[in-house]
């Protein structure tokens, strides 16, 4: 079977890595749409050795459509989405629009693949931070339960868009040439104040939310307890925007139910899940970093160890492309798994 897809955002920094992914994994795909605001209609974009050339996204795009891959920013899901799914299409949307719908599956297929078959037309691709996590910590809650997660991020700035990589770029060259650093964009482009990224880190990604917590860290907790149903869970989050271009790391503490586990256990768990990859020896020096994950697809552990003074207390370090499994790869993976189950 072949099927109609269209990619909306598609020269995003996330809509590009998809086309990438498509073609990567060879997708099946009959009629290749690639759809954009009004702005970027027009432009050409490649796909397997053949030219694109970009339409503005209306309702009537959608018309034959089968799978239609959305992420082109929440305002755009909300309108369209709707509209795709009236037409027939099942709608994988990478924004964070219909996440906390309760009619709307949030899915990793490591974790919770099954909830697919719930689609009442759109399923909803997490946050980029969450899903490296949810990954690395479903063989342990699956395994040996789960009581309390404390993360900490370190993320890269292609996590909101070019056009902030862009920014990283101008800055560090402005920083080494000793001139002064303009920033217009970071740390969330819609906010009051700007701050440079460049040789620094900025305690906030999106915006700040009554309980003082960013939005960023309210995705990853509450995305978190949905996808792995664990509503009881004990999480907490701190997210950081770092000067690198692409992947996210994360440090996090979780704590187990079962006592007496050893690291070795926990390292056998891990490094034996599905889409996880563990790369730790530190009498080699051996674990993942972002740069070592970028343009890779698994989810990169390392560092496992055990707290220090609570019995169930163990740390990791989580690293993943943040445009590939926290994004592109992710959406492309469900439609896998749509496809291959016959959950259209
Ligand atoms: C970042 N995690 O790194 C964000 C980007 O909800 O899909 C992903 C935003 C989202 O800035």
């Amino acid at each position: 079977n072949t099927y109609n897809i269209a990619v909306v955002g598609a020269t995003g920094a996330v809509g590009q890595k998809m086309l990438e992914t498509l073609e990567d994994r060879n997708f099946p795909i009959k009629e290749l749409k690639l759809l954009s605001s009004s702005r970027s209609a027009g432009k050409k974009m490649m796909y397997k050795g053949t030219e694109y050339t970009l339409e503005e996204a209306t309702p009537e795009s959608f018309d034959d459509v089968d799978i239609a891959l959305f992420s082109a920013g929440g305002s755009v899901s909300k309108k369209l989405a709707p509209e795709a799914v009236k037409r027939g299409a099942l709608v994988i949307d990478n924004t964070s629009a219909y996440r906390m719908d309760e009619s709307v599956p949030l899915v990793v297929p490591e974790v919770n693949e099954e909830d697919i078959k719930n689609h009442n037309g759109i399923i909803a691709n997490p946050n980029c931070s969450t899903i490296q996590m949810v990954a690395a910590l479903e063989p342990i809650k699956q395994n040996l339960g789960m009581k309390r997660v404390i993360v900490s991020t370190y993320q890269a700035v292609s996590g909101a868009g070019n056009e902030a990589a862009e920014e990283l770029r101008e800055q560090s060259q402005a920083f080494l040439n000793g001139e002064e650093l303009e920033a217009s964009i970071l740390p969330v482009s819609g906010d009051e104040k700007h701050f440079p990224i460049a040789f620094n880190a900025l305690p906030q990604i999106d915006k700040f939310q009554e309980n003082g917590y960013t939005f960023e860290e309210m995705k990853m907790i509450n995305e978190t307890k949905k996808i792995m149903h664990h509503s009881a869970l004990h999480i907490s989050a701190t997210c950081v925007r770092l000067p690198f271009f692409t992947s996210h790391a994360e440090s996090v503490y979780v704590e187990v139910e079962k006592d007496d586990v050893s690291v070795q256990q926990l390292k056998e768990l891990v490094g034996s899940a599905p889409g996880i990859v563990l790369e730790d020896d530190p009498a080699v020096q051996s674990y993942p970093t972002p740069l070592s994950a970028a343009g890779k697809r698994d989810v990169f552990v390392g560092r496992i160890r055990k707290d220090l003074d609570h019995k169930n207390g163990f740390h990791l370090w989580v690293v993943s492309d943040n445009l590939l499994k926290g994004a592109a790869w992710n959406s492309v993976q469900i439609a896998e798994r749509v496809v291959a189950n016959q959950w259209l």
